[in-house]
């Protein structure tokens, strides 16, 4: 399987994030994404490209053009305050206040474009950003055109962005972003499976009311993690999406057991929606020692995860999203690879 895979993410570094009642360095670390591709070369998984530049003309078939207009501004608006360090919001748009006004200065604006404190903006942010959307299309086309599978090892993630918002460390959906690609090339259904810890609650409301694009998640119980306010089970979809998007959420401590279950279910529906692609947010902070993560996947399981993607015989494109055990990550995310690999 080839991987697509672009130096520019190397940009978005030492971001700060609001944790435990601490501003503390994030957790989604630049070495992330290049532990990743050192096991890539470790295990001759195959080839690693770099992304063909692309415009956001898909991207704008699922995001708002505003956040889209302004997520590139944010470190110079920043900056033009006399500011430095991490740009991050503070203040947010709950229930009884105006979340359909958008203010105009950089503060009150990154609160409206945003759910949570978790999507600090340096000054290599956006261009790092951009990179990992144009490696999330690139590797698509890769999959439109014949490929059996391909890897887009996107750094920073994508499926907590929601349609105009960031959060979660997530500034443009990714696996979305690739979906509506194969979508316009052509593939009538296409699946998300999202096997991420967290919950991708950008992806589900980016496509929540479309039965076009089936989007189904295992993650920790939103009544226990973040992000809290979406990923519960009887959230079904709306109107024409109303049956395409399925949740199963899974308690802290959950193990192999009883993911692989949902696992093995999910799989079940994916096959009656009969999908041309698979898009599979692939998540790897489901692993035991993962830092800010409570599930008790071990690393024997990764693989056993690629082998029941590869049972369901469909094109499937991977998408990097979380894992924060930065010293497994790389064997973890490509033994899921190499397991559907050798399947
Ligand atoms: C893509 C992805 O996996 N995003 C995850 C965003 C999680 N943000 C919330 C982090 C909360 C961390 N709590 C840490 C407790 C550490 N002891
Ligand atoms: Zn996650």
């Amino acid at each position: 399987m080839k991987t697509v895979f672009s130096p520019r993410h190397r940009g978005h570094a030492e971001q700060l994030e609001l944790v435990a009642g601490a501003i503390v360095p994030g957790f989604e670390l630049t070495s992330r994404a290049e532990y990743v591709a050192a096991r890539i070369k470790a295990v001759g998984l195959g080839e690693i490209l770099e992304p063909t530049e692309h415009d956001l003309t898909t991207a704008a078939r699922i995001h708002h053009q505003d956040y889209l207009d302004f997520l590139p501004t944010i470190w110079d608006r920043w900056t033009a305050e006399g500011r430095s360090g991490t740009a991050l919001p503070f203040t947010w748009p709950t229930r009884g206040l105006r979340g359909d006004v958008r203010p105009e200065f950089i503060d009150g604006l990154l609160g409206y474009y945003s759910f949570d404190a978790g999507c600090g903006i340096v000054e290599g942010s956006w261009d790092a950003i951009k990179s990992s959307h144009d490696t999330a299309l690139t590797a698509a086309a890769m999959v439109q055109g014949g490929a059996r599978s391909a890897f887009a090892l996107c750094r920073p993630p994508g499926h907590h962005a929601g349609a105009g918002f960031m959060g979660g460390y997530c500034y443009i959906n990714n696996a979305a972003v690739a979906a509506q690609s194969l979508r316009d090339g052509g593939a009538k259904r296409v699946s998300i499976l999202d096997v991420d810890y967290h919950h991708g609650n950008g992806t589900q409301e980016i496509f929540y009311a479309r039965a076009d694009v089936q989007v189904i998640n295992l993650h920790a119980d939103p009544m226990q993690e973040y992000p809290y306010f979406l990923g519960h089970a009887d959230e079904r979809g709306a109107g024409d999406g109303e049956g395409f998007n399925l949740n199963y959420p899974m308690r802290f401590g959950t193990a192999w057991d009883r993911w692989s279950q949902s696992l093995d279910d999910a799989c079940a529906k994916l096959l009656a929606y009969a999908p041309d692609v698979v898009v599979v947010s692939l998540g790897v902070d489901t692993f035991e020692k993962d830092p800010i993560s409570k599930f008790k996947l071990k690393t024997e399981d990764f693989p056993k995860i690629g082998e029941k993607i590869a049972a369901l015989g469909l094109p499937t494109l991977f998408v990097m999203e979380g894992g924060y055990a930065v010293a497994e990550i790389g064997v973890n995310a490509v033994s899921v690879l190499t397991g559907f690999e050798g399947a």
